[in-house]
């Protein structure tokens, strides 16, 4: 079995370049794997499955072309497009993962997460993420006309990048404590996530056994992908043209 990662592709209008270059990787390295997995911030924002746009279009079309071709697609909300719904997921022929959530990879459990929520450190985001995250909150976003969203969103958007600007880096990183804690209830020595923007194979010990974090890029100024095969794991970088 051959199996796809990726992450923080923050497609947007503004970056043909790397809608161009998600789209060839779905013809080339998804249409190789059985299962491609999206961990998260897909979309730079989604603000709802009745948002159209020719962005949101092309996307669907090429998700549901590639999972008529048989590969299976699972898809993980980001703190950035958490609104993406079942009408998105149908139309792509995509299946919604819960964070945290695990899978079986050549016969060993993995725990597959965002990313976001191992930030402990980043208390106002903590505070903002239960905030926005609770059923009630998510019910009245998913029925506010969407200008109202749209106006909210860009708000969150303006705010979050002044703010991550001064946050020290560590600050904004994963808690190392949260990432074991996590690592042991669930039972799992292999966790994959995204959304911190510093890729990378993290070795770390587990109840006294190794284990791994393993970091998926996003893609800004090259593209990220982890495959995971009978030979392992191998994260790798590309251009974007
Ligand atoms: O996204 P990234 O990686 O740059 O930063 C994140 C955290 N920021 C966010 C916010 C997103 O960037 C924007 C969310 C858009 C969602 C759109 C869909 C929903 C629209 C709503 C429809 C109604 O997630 C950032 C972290 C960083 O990761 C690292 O982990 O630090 O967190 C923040 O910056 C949060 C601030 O610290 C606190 C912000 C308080 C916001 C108050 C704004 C008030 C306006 C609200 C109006 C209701």
């Amino acid at each position: 079995m051959r199996y796809l990662f990726i992450s923080d592709l923050h497609l947007q209008p503004e970056r043909p370049d790397i809608t161009r270059a998600f789209l060839h990787c779905l013809e080339t390295r998804a249409k190789e794997a059985d299962e491609l997995y999206i961990l998260g911030d897909f979309f730079e924002v989604w603000l709802g499955d009745d948002a159209q746009s020719p962005l949101a279009t092309e996307v669907i079309a090429a998700l549901s072309h590639l999972s008529a071709s048989g590969t299976r697609i699972y898809l993980m909300h980001g703190n950035r497009d958490f609104l993406l719904g079942k009408r998105f997921c149908q139309a792509a022929g995509c299946t919604l993962l819960p964070d945290p959530h695990i899978v079986e990879l050549n016969g060993e459990k993995v725990l597959l997460m965002h990313g976001d929520s191992l930030c402990t450190d980043d208390l106002a985001y903590m505070k903002m993420r239960r905030l926005l995250r609770n059923p009630l909150s998510l019910f009245i976003l998913r029925h506010l006309p969407l200008s109202q969203r749209r106006k909210i969103g860009r708000k969150l958007r303006d705010e979050s990048k002044t703010q991550t600007r001064q946050k020290p880096s560590d600050i904004t990183d994963v808690n190392l404590g949260q990432v074991a804690q996590t690592m042991r209830d669930q039972g799992v020595l292999t966790l994959i996530h995204g959304h911190t923007h510093r890729p990378a194979v993290h070795p770390l010990m587990i109840a006294e056994v190794p284990a791994q974090r393993i970091v998926l890029g996003d893609w800004d100024n090259a593209g990220w992908a982890l495959e995971v095969d009978e030979r392992g794991y191998r994260l790798e970088s590309f251009p974007l043209s």
